[in-house]
């Protein structure tokens, strides 16, 4: 694969409602989409940085600059082998991973329609659907919560994470628990507490019957993680802490938790994203796909990844029309009546781009 042109394009997509972390609240998901054109073919990639660094410190704009000013440079004109063997041209730049991961899967949507393979083959998945929840965003009280948890349930949802912030942490879930006896449930702290705070606070969680705690402690720790973990019966999973696949295996080894959430832009691309689940498999560690708000393309990305076989719990894939009154690919993805949704199974990452709409949501552009 010569890498003959490569295009960006910054993206504002209205949500249909609110997100809110305990990071802050948004209204809009921006992105980074990238078209790669090679030998004739052209394959797209998604960057999920967002605006704010509330995550992370990369956003769209950091991953703009990134990618304009060092990443394109290096790779335009050259020839890969494998979409991973992108990565040594690459490396030179510390950190950046959501830059990185967007080149890539944009490398592996072109593979795919090389070889006449979908993602999924490629990563060596085996399920055709993925079992698949919703991410619910803190609302202003816990009875509205409750409301909008029952409606996702309504729609067909048989997972439920809520997120959680000090405050709103063991009462939200109470309520959601108690509302909902028999749902599959757990709750993302996106880092908000502290080893102290949280050996305290959230321990009522534990009587909740939750899948997991995710990210409780900060986004740069792990040993933490581990001296925390042993007051719960209920598993800590590691989001912000993990960048690659030598992050879970120090998490593995400290016991900094016992089930690791995948995103593959956050470890740099879907090849480190597959190493990391075949590490915790070798462990016997679950892993499941997380979310960024992804558009259709970042989506289907997901899907292809989540049909590995080590992918246990459910992931944070949710049908298109969760986020997006309109996506920028022409496939919306639905929720099938067991709470799955389909993995693509055409070439590559299996989407077309729908052009008028992304000049709708496009803020900037550029081309190299
Ligand atoms: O921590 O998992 C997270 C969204 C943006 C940033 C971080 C997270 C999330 C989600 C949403 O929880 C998952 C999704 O539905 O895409
Ligand atoms: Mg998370």
């Amino acid at each position: 694969m010569k890498i003959d042109q490569i295009s960006l394009h910054l993206l504002r997509m209205p949500l249909k409602s609110h997100f809110e972390t305990s990071f802050g609240r948004i209204y809009t998901r921006d992105c980074i989409l990238l078209e790669v054109k090679s030998g004739g073919l052209a394959g797209w990639g998604e960057c999920v940085a967002d605006r704010d660094p509330g995550y992370s410190y990369e956003t769209s704009t950091t991953a703009w600059h990134i990618l304009k000013d060092f990443i394109l440079p290096a790779v335009i004109g050259k020839d890969i082998a494998a979409p991973p063997a992108i990565q040594e041209h690459i490396a030179f730049v510390r950190g950046h991973p959501m830059a990185k991961g967007g080149v890539e899967m944009a490398l592996w949507d072109i593979y795919g329609q090389q070889e006449g393979k979908n993602l999924r083959q490629l990563l060596g998945g085996e399920r055709s659907r993925v079992d698949v929840g919703v991410s619910v965003g803190l609302q202003d009280s816990p009875a509205e919560l409750v409301e909008k948890v029952g409606s996702f349930i309504q729609q067909g949802y048989r997972r439920i994470k809520i997120k959680i912030k000090p405050g709103r942490d063991v009462g939200d879930a109470q309520a959601v628990r108690s509302a909902f006896p028999g749902i599959r449930l757990q709750v993302d702290a996106n880092s908000a507490y502290t080893l102290e705070s949280a050996a305290k606070v959230l321990k009522p969680l534990d009587e909740l019957d939750l899948l997991l705690i995710e990210q409780p402690l900060a986004d740069d720790d792990i040993w933490d993680h581990s001296r925390l973990q042993p007051h719960f019966k209920t598993a800590i999973c590691l989001d912000e802490s993990i960048h690659s696949r030598r992050h879970a295996r120090q998490a593995i080894e400290m016991q900094a938790c016992r089930i690791i959430n995948i995103k593959a832009g956050r470890v740099g691309g879907l090849g480190e994203a597959k190493a990391i689940h075949d590490l915790c498999f070798e462990h016997n560690i679950p892993v499941w796909c997380g979310g960024m708000l992804e558009t259709g393309v970042g989506r289907a990305a997901n899907l292809a990844l989540a049909s590995l076989h080590g992918f246990r719990l459910p992931g944070d894939i949710s049908a298109t029309d969760r986020y997006y009154a309109e996506d920028v690919t022409n496939e919306r993805f639905v929720l099938n009546p067991d709470s799955t949704i389909t993995v693509p199974d055409q070439p590559g990452l299996g989407i077309s781009i729908n052009f008028s709409a992304l000049e709708r949501t496009e803020l900037a552009s550029y081309q190299a």
